[in-house]
């Protein structure tokens, strides 16, 4: 029988999401004693727990079908193999956000990127950046670094970088001023393109159909009110991301019920609305499972 493979990362910032993501769509796992292989026990799916930057190459050497990793080094990948033939981008998850920035020593008279023309640029994303610049017309000379990028301008092996940037704050400690963002990243769910037996299709649907549930649950609430009935129009416009709530009568009441699933999040500013034209028992429920 078929089993699939998807590979997440074993230790970092990506890992105890992607696992999450994997454990709410129902899936258990037998793990082995290394730890780097994990036997899927009520589903035909395995996990490998690999290095966030060896998942892309996995994907194109069909060591796996699906692997969740930050877009930042699936692009950079990509790009290296010349362009996306082998993997795409099913679907963005919504977490380790972050930006590919190009940043400065804070005392250096710059204002653009444009004015980086014939620098020096160093970074663990030389694919990708000079990529990015080469389509703003701007070229460089990229010094590829594995790690502690932030210290190359201060050591004089670049005039400045192109880095991964969440708060800030390593570009500070560093004396360096963010210039340009080139690039915003975050972890999605990438997908084999080579071609699969039906069997093993049938369960990449399946599991993408979970997937897809389970983040739309994440994203959704169950919105429960009791309503005048002349109000459902002005209701139904300002549920959001709703456009056929259910309706229900209310014994012995001129009033109605309305329960609808909002696929956008709901604010108390949503609810005030609600209350100024009449609604009431406005309730809001998380949404555990979903399958369309
Ligand atoms: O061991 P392995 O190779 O698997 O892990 P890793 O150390 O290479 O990766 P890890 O866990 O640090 O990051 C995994 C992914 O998280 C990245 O590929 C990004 O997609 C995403 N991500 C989100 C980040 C950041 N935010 C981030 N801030 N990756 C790295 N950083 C680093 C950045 O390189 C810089 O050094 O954090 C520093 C900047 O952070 P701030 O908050 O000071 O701006
Ligand atoms: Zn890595």
């Amino acid at each position: 029988m078929s089993r699939l493979r998807v590979a997440i990362q074993k230790s970092g910032r990506l890992s105890e999401r992607s696992l999450e993501i994997l454990k709410n769509c129902g899936l258990k796992f037998a793990r082995s004693k290394d730890k780097l292989f994990w036997y899927g026990q009520d589903f035909p799916l395995d996990v490998l727990l690999v290095r966030d930057d060896d998942i892309p190459r996995m994907l194109l050497d069909g060591v796996c079908e699906l692997g969740i990793v930050g877009e930042n080094i699936a692009r950079e990948v990509m790009l290296e193999r010349n362009g996306s033939d082998g993997m795409t981008c099913r679907r963005k998850l919504g977490f380790g956000h972050c930006h590919l920035s190009l940043a400065v020593p804070e005392d250096m008279e710059i204002s653009s990127a444009s004015e980086l023309e014939g620098l020096r640029i160093a970074t663990s994303y030389p694919s990708l950046t000079r990529d990015l610049l080469a389509k703003k017309g701007i070229s460089t000379e990229i010094v590829e670094l594995s790690g502690s990028v932030e210290i190359a301008p201060g050591l004089g092996t670049a005039e400045a970088i192109a880095d991964l940037v969440s708060t800030g704050s390593t570009l500070r400690a560093n004396h360096l001023r963010e210039l340009e963002v080139l690039f915003h990243s975050q972890a999605a769910l990438y997908c084999t393109t080579r071609s699969i037996d039906d069997e093993k299709q049938g369960l990449l649907d399946r599991f993408l159909s979970r997937i897809e549930g389970v983040l739309q649950a994440a994203e959704s609430k169950y919105v429960m009110l009791h309503a005048p009935r002349e109000a459902l129009d002005k209701i139904t416009a300002l549920l959001p991301g709703v456009e056929h709530p259910s309706i229900m009568p209310l014994e012995g009441s001129d009033r109605i019920a309305i329960h609808a699933v909002c696929g956008e999040t709901v604010f108390w500013e949503h609810l005030e609305a609600l209350k100024a034209v009449g609604a009431s028992a406005i309730l809001v429920l998380p949404v555990e499972k979903m399958l369309a």
